[in-house]
């Protein structure tokens, strides 16, 4: 019998048996298959003997798309999918990692949060997160809105990980007064790997959304490698700092806001934390897309900084070394600090981050620190460069000039925190 992509399979070579699901694969010089752990294996055709099939595949009967019945007793969920690997599977037919998105196929995937919650599952994007542009924050705000105006208690964005962190900063500086809580939930395995950690993300981000009186938006991922707890973490503060450990997200210059622990359902407030306001939501969805992020680095040419005054950038974050410097000092890098100038003169905002990610940048310590302050490029304090950069293409894209520079220097959504307590790192 031949063997198909989904099959179960065995296969021989003259060393050793491989058993696993057999994947499509392009490439004819090797047969892909998904061990039980999760991962890939690529077997070279010419040494296979033999693949055995061990038990056809049988396509999932497709769901019904019947909706979900309300249990009017339990608060409810809107699950607003933009893609990653959070709620995807292996579709071992077409091969490709496909999203699945219907409430059903959702609740499915995750029947746990069927107990917490009424789920209400919306598409908003089907992407790796790699890829999002400015338009993609427009697009999650409306949805964001739409689910306020359905009266939802609470909503969960899954997204890559790649650039969720940069999302959660956008979404903070967009919505003012949000009444209910927005989390940004991801997962460094994907879904049909038994070391998924997107099931206890999203558990953990409901429970959290359930059983807090949080509002604003935050992130929800692994506290460690153990499956027994999540962090809720700082919509400005926070950034992957693991390409594939599953608590690669971390808290930078501040701490979690509080501790999800998986099994006991217990929640835990790390910090102090926003609370409804009565106020009226303001949203301000608007980006510049003219702002952009460059890291300074030894043997630097004015030519990157030089080609956004040209296009007519209007604002630059430069993340420095150190305490905020960049190479500006010497003769030879008068060239840079001259470009800076330039870039300023003709209208462009600067900003100066670090590339220590903890920490904060000072502008009176060192002479070159000074030049870059005596030129107008303002201190990004303890904010890290992707946060600072979203915040200032938000600014622009919402603010006159003068009022996006003076606003820069001020805390908005925790993105800085005027004294550090000194024990936000690592350990
Ligand atoms: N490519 C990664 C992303 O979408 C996959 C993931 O980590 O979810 O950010």
């Amino acid at each position: 019998m031949t063997a198909k992509p989904g099959d179960r399979v065995k296969v021989i070579t003259k060393d050793e048996i491989k058993e696993g699901i057999l994947m499509p694969n392009e490439e004819t010089d090797s047969i892909i298959i998904k061990l039980d752990n999760g991962y890939n294996i690529g077997i070279d055709n010419k040494k296979a003997k033999e693949i055995k099939v061990i038990e056809k595949y049988k396509a999932k009967e497709t769901t019904s798309k019947k909706e979900i019945k309300k249990d009017n007793k339990k608060p409810t969920i809107s699950i607003l999918h933009t893609g990653g690997t959070i709620a995807s599977k292996v579709d071992y037919e077409s091969g490709g990692v496909v999203a699945s998105f219907s409430d059903e196929d959702f609740v499915n995937m995750f029947p746990e949060v069927k107990k917490i919650a009424n789920i209400k599952s919306i598409l908003v994007s089907n992407m790796m997160s790699e890829d999002m542009r400015f338009f993609h924050y427009k697009k999650m705000s409306d949805s964001i809105v739409k689910a306020i105006k359905d009266k939802v208690d609470g909503i969960i964005i899954g997204h890559g990980t790649d650039t969720l962190a940069l999302t959660a900063a956008a979404l903070s500086f967009v919505f003012e007064n949000l009444p209910i809580p927005v989390i940004l939930v991801g997962s460094q395995r994907s879904t049909d790997r038994g070391s998924t950690d997107a099931g206890v993300n999203l558990i953990c981000a409901a429970e959290f959304i359930i059983k807090t009186d949080f509002i604003g938006v935050g992130i929800c991922m692994h506290e460690n490698t153990s499956d027994n707890s999540c962090l809720i973490l700082p919509a400005t503060k926070t950034k992957k700092l693991h390409t594939s450990r599953r608590d690669a997200f971390k808290a930078v210059n501040d701490k979690a806001i509080a501790r999800v622990n998986y099994e006991t359902k217990k929640i835990e407030f790390l910090k102090k934390y926003e609370k409804k306001s009565k106020e009226k939501l303001i949203i301000r969805d608007k980006f510049e897309d003219k702002v952009a992020i460059i890291k300074s680095y030894p043997n630097m040419f004015p030519d990157l900084i030089d080609t956004l005054t040209q296009k007519g950038y209007k604002g630059v974050v430069l993340e420095g070394t150190g305490i905020g410097l960049m190479p500006t000092n010497i003769k030879e890098n008068k060239m840079n600090l001259d470009a800076i100038k330039k870039f300023m003169d003709s209208g462009g905002i600067a900003v100066i981050t670090s590339n220590c990610i903890f920490g904060r940048v000072h502008k009176d310590i060192y002479s070159g620190t000074r030049l870059l302050k005596n030129i107008g490029v303002i201190s990004g304090q303890d904010m890290l460069t992707e946060t600072a950069f979203i915040k200032l293409a938000w600014l622009l894209g919402n603010f006159k000039k003068e009022e996006a520079k003076e606003l820069m220097t001020k805390n908005l959504k925790g993105e800085i925190n005027e004294r550090l307590l000194g024990d936000e790192f690592l350990d």
